[in-house]
């Protein structure tokens, strides 16, 4: 089963301090890549680079904020002159405001479209030139519930992941020909300090999420290693333009009757 193998390539994993992209950089090394990983400021490096190491999983951290183009270009040319070439891209970075529509300002709603949609744009303009070069390269941008469907309080998080499908659909359309694959992961609902609040006990978001998903669970971090791994590698080298949800079914299922 080598067509899983990522042995001699370099990945990039955005935001992967913890969190899924903790979980997608690991998988990626255990399956063989290099990888190297970036977050927003020192700290997070720092103990992202501690939990690599407890995992015994080598990488490189950087400091960069994925929403600045200057910052992106440097980041990606130290990483190629430090350890490679980036055969792999995965835009995890993101961030949310769960703030009602009418309640949101203008300035919000582009902090969140700048982080969940302009920065996988960068990202990929940045990184697209060197794996044309390398004769090809894979890039998984991490959707989500949002990028299908709305629900109240989240409108900039699901205009930005709404958009990020569409990006990786004309990613994938444009780059195709040069042996480039743009794929989507949507993750459902997962254990991540991201969705804390919404756990919390006694919240009604946590029974009505379970009511929502057939698996009758929030996902884990751990259920993304294979889909991410099989997206990074050969096996999906004709799959162009798709995202893989990771939902336990709920994009399937209209939910347990009360
Ligand atoms: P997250 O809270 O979304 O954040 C991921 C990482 O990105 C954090 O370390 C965050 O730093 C960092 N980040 C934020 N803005 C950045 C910037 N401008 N430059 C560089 N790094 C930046 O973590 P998550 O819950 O693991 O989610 C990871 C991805 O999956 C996100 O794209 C999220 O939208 C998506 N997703 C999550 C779920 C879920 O249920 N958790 C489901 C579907 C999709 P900070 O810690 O400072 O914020
Ligand atoms: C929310 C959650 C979701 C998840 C994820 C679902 O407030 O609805 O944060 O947006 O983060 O994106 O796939």
């Amino acid at each position: 089963m080598d067509i899983f193998s990522l042995n001699g390539k370099v990945a990039l994993v955005t935001g992967g301090s913890y969190g899924i992209g903790f979980a997608i950089a690991s998988a990626l090394a255990e399956a063989g890549a290099r990888v190297v990983f970036n977050d927003l400021n020192q700290v997070l490096v720092d103990n992202g680079l501690a939990a690599y190491s407890k995992a015994d999983i080598k990488v490189n951290g950087y400091v960069c904020d994925v929403t600045d183009e200057a910052a992106v270009q440097a980041m990606v040319t130290q990483i190629e002159e430090e350890v490679g070439v980036i055969d792999i891209l995965v835009n995890n970075a993101g961030m949310i405001k769960r703030i009602p529509m009418t309640e949101m300002s203008a300035e919000d709603f582009r902090k969140v479209v700048d982080v969940d949609l302009n920065a996988p744009f960068i990202m990929a303009k940045t990184v697209i030139p060197s794996m044309v070069k390398k004769g090809g390269g894979k890039i998984i941008n991490i959707c989500s519930m949002m990028s299908e469907l709305g629900r109240e309080t989240v409108s900039a998080y699901a205009a930005a992941k709404g958009g990020l499908k569409m990006l990786t659909k004309n990613i994938a359309s444009e780059f195709g020909h040069l042996n480039i694959q743009c794929n989507g992961l949507g993750p459902g609902y997962i254990e991540t300090p991201q969705t804390a609040p919404l756990r919390e006990p006694g919240h009604p978001f946590n029974n009505f999420i379970l009511a929502k998903t057939p698996a009758n669970r929030w996902g884990r971090t751990d259920d993304l290693k294979g889909p991410a791994v099989f997206l990074a590698s050969p096996a999906s080298d004709f799959v162009n333009g798709h995202i893989l949800y990771v939902d336990g079914g709920i994009l399937a299922y209209i939910g347990k009757q009360p």
